[in-house]
This record gives structure tokens, C-alpha cells and sequence, in this order.
């Protein structure tokens, strides 16, 4: 047995808002009922591998950071250890679930058949400790942007062994993502994109990209995977332009290869605001057109413009969200996945408990809100006056295609018509949201 990273707790429990306990949580209160559901079956959480264990506190301007056993270490040894504290740190959250990327559990040997060996030694532990601990999968996925290999790109590289050699590496995560009973698989396209479009075809690395997708769903057919492909927007960083900039433009992209029954989106908070847009656009977009698989979790700072991966913390955010994600029917077989990670100055592994903590509770903050805002009653009732036009005659008959252009213009010409504006009533509508916030 190793000895315990976070030793100053045993587990995180509920506790209630008025606890003064730094290691509780004050609303998530996982069997809960909300709208007929558990909390944690809305919630279903998920501590990451990468930023958790791999990260070390590193940036641009300095090194390591974190104090933590394996700092400066490589090779088994230290992977054995991550999963270590991997699974202690899910038990003592009580987290349902993590996600990882291939190249986060074990180290890159000196050929894919010896790296996959260590990978399959890390994913036999974890299908051990899953067992003993009942932590579950959520996604897995692999890693196709650290290796040099992939400066180009892996499916959009001018190299077709670069290809190659992303398909070997992604059959294989998928395949351990299968054994261990992951619930979907996500595709983040990290260097699919270009820094410059003097050197780049876009035409063709978008086929290529198509190519790459298709034989991912054939794969996932083959071995009998019935877990969700998703892909995750994001639209710069590491390049200076992403192909899957946000929900709309992969929508396009699924489109275009017949892909979007095939795979949905993992929309990620700190992507969405990269891209310009707000997490609960991008949520409501993916609703709207049937997309929506799952969620990164996160924050981004407004002072900064990149991808900072704070931990989320502004339950009005999440309450707008969840609003989103219900009218969506809730996130299905997908979750909540904490893509975010500590500052370089909190250092001590707890605090990793106290960032998961707060997040946890700003999620279920946001949920227990969205139900009162929707309960309530009074936005939607809004929003379905504002459109209650369109289920009248005139409406119904434009909808159904049995008026042309030409009618229309008879018809206002004959009647004289002049429509009247009504009040959009913003101020008023952001006032029922912040009575439940
Ligand atoms: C990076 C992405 C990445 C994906 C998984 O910005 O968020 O962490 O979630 O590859
Ligand atoms: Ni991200
Ligand atoms: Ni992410």
C-alpha cells in the first residue's frame, strides 16, 4: 500500500452550507433528489487524469512547481503511483468517474508496441482498482498533440505516417477505454489546425480529418463499443487556428462527412470563451441541433485571453448552463468532467481537494438554481408567448412550406399589414435569474 497523498482527509462528505469544514461540501448532496433524479446522476462528475497528476505546476516563464512524490520522476514507478492517487483522490471525493488520455498513465517507450505494454499494465491496475472502488470511467481518449511527431497535426498532417501512425494510437485508447467500460470516447483536436495557411491545403486536411472520424466510428462499430464519440471544440491553442473551432463549425464538419448521427460534442466552458462565444451559447446550440454528449468544466479568466482551465466558480454560470442542459433532457450518458487545474503557487496536494470541492459545489449550486428558475415557471412561460404567433394559422402554414413569397406579399399588400413590436424584456427576464442566484 502506498502511503496516502492527501492525508488529511479521509473523505469529503456533505456537510451542509453552514459547515465550516474546509474538506465538506456544503451543497453537493449526492442522493439528493432533484427533478426526480439524484444530484450525482446529473452531476456525474469526473476528476481528470492530466491536469491532476501530470501537471506540475509548470508554465512559459518557470519548472515544476507542485510538491508532489513523483516530481522529477519518469517511468512505472511513477505511473504505478499517479494511479495511486488517482484512486484515492476519486474515493475520498466520492467522485463516479474520471478521464484520461493515453500518454497521462504511462510513459512513451521506444516503440508503440512497448508503450502499448505499459498502457496495458496501468489500464490492468485500473480495472483492479475500479473494482475495489467502484470509480468509474467516463471517457478516455488519446493524446495526439504532445509528440513531436504531431507538430503538424495527427489526422491533418502532410504525412500519411503521421496518419498511420494517430489510427494505431487511437484504436488502441479507444480499445482500453472499451475494456474498461468507458461511457464515451472524446476526440480533441489538438494540432489539427495550422499556424500558417502559406504551408496549409485547409481543403485537404479537412478530408483527411473526415477520413480520420470515419474510421474511428467504423472501429468503434467493429469492437462493439456503445459508448458516445464526442468531439471537443476549441478553436486556437496550440494552433493559431483549430478546425473544430466550436458546436457550429464541427456541425458543419459532421455534416459534410454524414458523421452527425455518428458522434456528439463535449463542450468545454474556458473553449467556449476562447472562441468567442459563452458556455451557454455553445450548450444551447448543441441542444438545438441534437449534439449534446457532454462537459469540460472549467473556467477561463476575463483578464487573460487563453485557456487558463481555472476551476469553475461562478454558480450563476452553471445555473444558466444547467438550464441548457435540462431543456436538453440532462447530459445522458455524459458528465461533468473537471478539465481544470491548480494555479503554480497552490502547491500542496490538497489543494486539489479544496478546487475539486468548490467545483462540485458550483455545479450542483448551478443545477439546484436552474430547477428553481425553471420551476418557476416564468422564463419559459416568457419565451413560449414570445413565440405563440407561430402556432397560429399564418405561422403553422408558413412552417408547413404553404406559402410563397409571392402569397406573403399578396397578403400583406391586401391586409395593409403593419406588425406591431412588442418588448423583448431583458432587464426583467435577468431579474427572475437573479432572484434564484
Ligand atoms: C485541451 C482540452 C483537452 C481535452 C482532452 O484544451 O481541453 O484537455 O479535454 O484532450
Ligand atoms: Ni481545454
Ligand atoms: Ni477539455
Amino acid at each position: 500500500m502506498p502511503k496516502p497523498l492527501f492525508d488529511q482527509v479521509d473523505k469529503v462528505a456533505y456537510e451542509g452550507p453552514e459547515t465550516d469544514n474546509s474538506f465538506a461540501y456544503r451543497h453537493y448532496d449526492p442522493d439528493r433528489e432533484v427533478l426526480g433524479k439524484a444530484m450525482k446522476d446529473h452531476l456525474r462528475f469526473a476528476v481528470c487524469y492530466w491536469h491532476n497528476f501530470v501537471f506540475l505546476g509548470q508554465d512559459m516563464f518557470g519548472g515544476d512547481t507542485f510538491q508532489r512524490p513523483w516530481a522529477g520522476r519518469e517511468g512505472m514507478d511513477v505511473a504505478r503511483a499517479k494511479a495511486a492517487a488517482a484512486f484515492e483522490l476519486c474515493t475520498k471525493l466520492d467522485a463516479p468517474y474520471f478521464t484520461f488520455h493515453d500518454r497521462d498513465i504511462a510513459p512513451e517507450g521506444d516503440s508503440l508496441a512497448e508503450t502499448n505494454g505499459f498502457v496495458d499494465e496501468i489500464v490492468a491496475l485500473f480495472a483492479t482498482e475500479m473494482q475495489r472502488t467502484g470509480v468509474k470511467l467516463l471517457w478516455g481518449t488519446a493524446n495526439l498533440f504532445s509528440h513531436p511527431r504531431y507538430a503538424a497535426g495527427a489526422a491533418t498532417n502532410p504525412d500519411p505516417d503521421v496518419f498511420a501512425y494517430a489510427g494505431a494510437q487511437v484504436k488502441k485508447a479507444m480499445d482500453v477505454t472499451y475494456q474498461l467500460g468507458g461511457e464515451n470516447y472524446v476526440l480533441w483536436g489538438g494540432r489539427e489546425g495550422y499556424d500558417t495557411l502559406l504551408n496549409t491545403d485547409l481543403r485537404r486536411e479537412t478530408e483527411q480529418l473526415g477520413r480520420f472520424m470515419q474510421l474511428v466510428v467504423d472501429h468503434k462499430h467493429k469492437i462493439g463499443f456503445e459508448g458516445t464519440l464526442l468531439i471537443e471544440p476549441k478553436p486556437m491553442e496550440p494552433t493559431k487556428h483549430q478546425y473544430d473551432s466550436d458546436a457550429a463549425s464541427v456541425h458543419a464538419f459532421l455534416r459534410k462527412f454524414g458523421l452527425e448521427r455518428e458522434i456528439a460534442l463535449n463542450i468545454e466552458v474556458n473553449h467556449a470563451t476562447l472562441a468567442g462565444k459563452s458556455f451557454v451559447h455553445e450548450l444551447a446550440y448543441a441542444v438545438a441541433n441534437d449534439l449534446l454528449g457532454s462537459v469540460d468544466v472549467n473556467r477561463g479568466d476575463p483578464q487573460n485571453g487563453w485557456d487558463t482551465d481555472q476551476f469553475p466558480n461562478s454558480a450563476e454560470e452553471l445555473t444558466l448552463a444547467f438550464v441548457e442542459i435540462l431543456r436538453g433532457g440532462g447530459l445522458g450518458a455524459g458528465g461533468c468532467n473537471f478539465d481544470a487545474k491548480l494555479r503554480r503557487q497552490s502547491i500542496d496536494p490538497h489543494d486539489l481537494l479544496h478546487a475539486h470541492i468548490g467545483g462540485v459545489d458550483t455545479l450542483a449550486r448551478g443545477l439546484v438554481q436552474a430547477v428553481r428558475l425553471i420551476e418557476e415557471g416564468a422564463v419559459d412561460r416568457f419565451r413560449e408567448e414570445r413565440y405563440a404567433r407561430w402556432t397560429e394559422p399564418l405561422g403553422r402554414d408558413i412552417l408547413a412550406g404553404k406559402k410563397s413569397l409571392e402569397d406573403l406579399a399578396a397578403w400583406v399588400l391586401e391586409t395593409n399589414l403593419e406588425p406591431t413590436p412588442v418588448s423583448g424584456r431583458q432587464e426583467m427576464l435577468e431579474n427572475l435569474v437573479n432572484r434564484v442566484v
